[in-house]
C-alpha cells in the first residue's frame, strides 16, 4: 500500500546546525510555495533515554524530501511559556509549562496553524498557535488537561473549525486502557466545544490500548482521509530502545474515511496497518517499533505522502496512491 522512500531517514540529528538527539514526529504543510516542516527535537546524549529538553525545529524543502533546517529551534520551552502566559493564570508560575512537542500542521483557508501537546503541572494539553512565517507563534488556546493529539481539518465543515483529539480518561475507562479518538468544533478556534466520540480503540483490530489522530485529515471524493496511530501492548515482548526498564509498546500507522459532511462518523477503516514497524531505522532508536505520522499530503496526480516518526528519533517518508488507500478502507464491523 505504501512504499518507504529511498532517502529514508529524510531528517535527523545530524541534519541539525543545533544540539539535537531524537528529531522526529514532524507536521508537514505545503505554504508559501514550499514543503515546510516543524519537528519535535529531544537533546540529550545518543543512546540515552534522559534527555536534557524539547524544542521544536523548521525545516523547508522544494521537493519534500530534501530538507534544509533552520538555523536555531523556533520553539523553545521558555518561548512557549511567555508566547501561553496570557493563557492561563501568572500565579501558576513560570514552570507551569514543561513540554511542548508532536506538532502538526494544518493550512485552513491561508491561514497555517499549528497544533501541538505541551505538558503542563496539571496534565498534557493541547495548544492551537497561527504562524506567518512559521518562526513565530501567536497562542490561541490551550485545552483543558488531559487532552493532546489535536489535528485541525483543512477546512471549516459546518461553517466551524473542526478538530480530532485524543482525551485521557480516567475514571470509568475501559480494561486494559483503550483511549479513542474524539471531535470537537469551534466557531474561532479558541472556543472548543461538542465533543464526541469518533473512534475506539476496541474498533482497531491492531490496537490493544490506544489509538489517536496521527496527520490532519485530507479530503478525497469518499471522505476525509484520516491518518491514525494505533498501540498494540504486549509487556511479554520487549521490543528495541533505550529505555532501560524496557519499551514494549508497538506503535502502528492505521488509516480511517470520515464522511465529509459530518466527520464525527466513521465511513471506513483499515482493518489492517497502514504501516508496521519493519525497517531497521523503525525498529531501533530512542523507542523502538514506533510509527507515529504527524503529516500526510495528497498531490494533484494522487500521490499521497506519508510523513512519520520512525522510533522516536528520525523523520521517515512513504508514499503511496489516494485510490488504493480509500479502497483498502471497509465499514465498521
Ligand atoms: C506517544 C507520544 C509520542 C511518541 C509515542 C511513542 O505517547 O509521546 O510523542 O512518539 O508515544 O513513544
Amino acid at each position: 500500500m505504501l512504499k518507504r522512500h529511498p532517502a529514508n531517514p529524510i531528517l535527523q540529528h545530524t541534519d541539525c546546525p543545533f544540539p539535537a538527539t531524537m528529531v522526529f514526529n514532524a507536521g508537514v504543510a505545503r505554504f508559501a510555495g514550499r514543503y515546510v516542516m516543524v519537528f519535535r527535537n529531544d537533546y540529550g546524549r545518543w543512546g540515552d533515554a534522559r534527555i536534557d529538553g524539547t524544542n521544536l525545529g523548521l525545516a523547508t524543502s522544494a521537493d519534500g524530501v530534501k530538507w534544509t533546517v533552520h538555523p536555531r529551534p523556533v520553539l523553545e520551552l521558555e518561548q512557549a511559556r511567555a508566547g501561553l502566559r496570557h493563557l492561563y493564570p501568572e500565579r501558576f508560575g513560570a514552570g507551569f509549562i514543561k513540554r511542548v512537542y508532536d506538532p502538526r500542521i494544518t493550512v485552513v483557508e491561508g491561514r497555517a496553524l499549528l497544533c501541538f501537546a505541551v505538558d503542563t503541572a496539571h496534565g498534557i494539553s493541547g495548544v492551537i498557535a497561527e504562524t506567518e512565517d512559521f518562526e513565530s507563534y501567536r497562542f490561541l488556546s490551550l485545552s483543558a488537561p488531559d487532552n493532546r493529539n489535536m489535528v485541525l481539518f483543512p477546512e471549516r465543515i459546518g461553517g466551524e473549525f473542526v478538530r480530532l483529539e485524543r482525551p485521557f480518561p480516567v475514571y470509568m475507562r475501559a480494561e486494559p486502557e483503550a483511549f479513542p479518538i474524539w471531535i470537537s468544533q469551534s466557531p474561532d478556534l479558541k472556543y472548543w466545544g461538542r465533543q464526541r466520540p469518533v473512534l475506539g480503540a476496541d474498533d482497531v483490530p491492531y490496537a490493544n490500548c490506544k489509538i489517536g489522530p496521527a496527520a490532519p485529515p485530507v479530503r478525497t471524493r469518499a471522505g476525509w482521509l484520516t491518518p491514525i496511530h494505533a498501540v498494540w501492548k504486549d509487556e511479554r515482548t520487549r521490543l528495541g530502545g533505550w529505555e532501560p526498564q524496557g519499551w514494549f509498546k508497538k506503535y502502528f500507522a492505521g488509516l480511517a474515511l470520515l464522511d465529509l459532511a459530518d466527520p464525527s462518523k466513521v465511513v471506513g477503516l483499515m482493518r489492517t496497518p497502514l504501516l508496521a514497524p519493519e525497517a531497521g531505522y523503525e525498529l531501533e532508536g530512542f523507542r523502538g517499533s514506533a510509527i507515529f505520522p504527524c503529516g500526510m499530503l495528497l498531490d494533484d496526480d494522487g500521490g499521497i505522502r506519508l510523513y512519520y516518526g520512525a522510533a522516536d528519533t528520525v523523520v521517515a517518508l512513504a508514499t503511496g496512491h489516494v485510490d488504493d488507500l480509500i479502497a483498502a478502507c471497509v465499514p465498521l464491523g
